[in-house]
């Protein structure tokens, strides 16, 4: 297992355009692989690239239980409207409405370099669309009104600090999280 730190808001690489991958090579297999530990160990349902200081066209994401890891991403077709809250790791703390498509297309490589397409709608298709905005450089904040926008960045301001070299220390942070909540015991397991 690889859990990668994760970029925060003020790292330049989160405004960076990615890279076409050209080749679905085991580079990026092992790339898609901690992408995945660090998503799950940040307790995420996606995540892009660049949030881990990556530059190639790569973003992965788990919702409901459906598990994607998906290259050269792209939205061929969308559909409706629909206004939800999100959040973003690269902005921890941080919440606000965005409007997003409701239904979205999908066209992407898997790990095998196989193309595949994902009609997606409701949560999987904001998460889609959430995720193919990083690898643009584009972040969530970007689409609030100008003073949920300036209200957000304050509140980010006051927090940046906590984050030393613009990056979470994902690893230790969900270390520190399962120290202050112990799984449960088990029915059959001594007390
Ligand atoms: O890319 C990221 O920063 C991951 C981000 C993705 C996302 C969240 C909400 C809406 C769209 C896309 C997160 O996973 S933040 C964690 C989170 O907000 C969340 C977790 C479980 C269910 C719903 C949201
Ligand atoms: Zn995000």
């Amino acid at each position: 297992m690889s859990i990668l730190d994760i970029h925060v808001l003020g790292s330049p690489i989160l405004r960076a355009e990615t890279k076409i991958v050209g080749e679905v090579t085991d580079e990026v297999r092992k790339l898609a692989d901690h992408m995945f530990d660090t998503m799950y160990a940040a307790k995420g349902i996606g995540l892009a690239a660049p949030q881990v200081g990556r530059s190639e066209r790569v973003a992965v994401v788990d919702v409901e239980d459906q598990r994607y890891a998906l290259v050269n991403p792209e939205i061929v077709w969308e559909e409706g409207s629909e206004r939800a809250e999100e959040g973003c790791l690269s902005i921890p703390d941080i919440y606000g409405d965005v409007d997003r498509a409701q239904r979205v297309l999908v066209r992407a490589l898997d790990l095998e370099g196989n193309q595949i397409e994902i009609e997606a709608t409701d949560l999987l298709a904001r998460c889609l669309q959430h995720e193919i905005d990083h690898l643009h450089g584009r972040l969530f904040i970007d689409y609030l009104s100008f003073l949920k926008r300036r209200a957000a960045i304050g509140k980010w301001e006051g927090m940046r600090d906590k984050y030393p070299g613009l990056v979470r220390k994902t690893a230790m942070e969900a270390e520190s999280e399962a120290s202050r909540s112990p799984a449960p015991a088990r029915a059959d397991e001594a007390l």
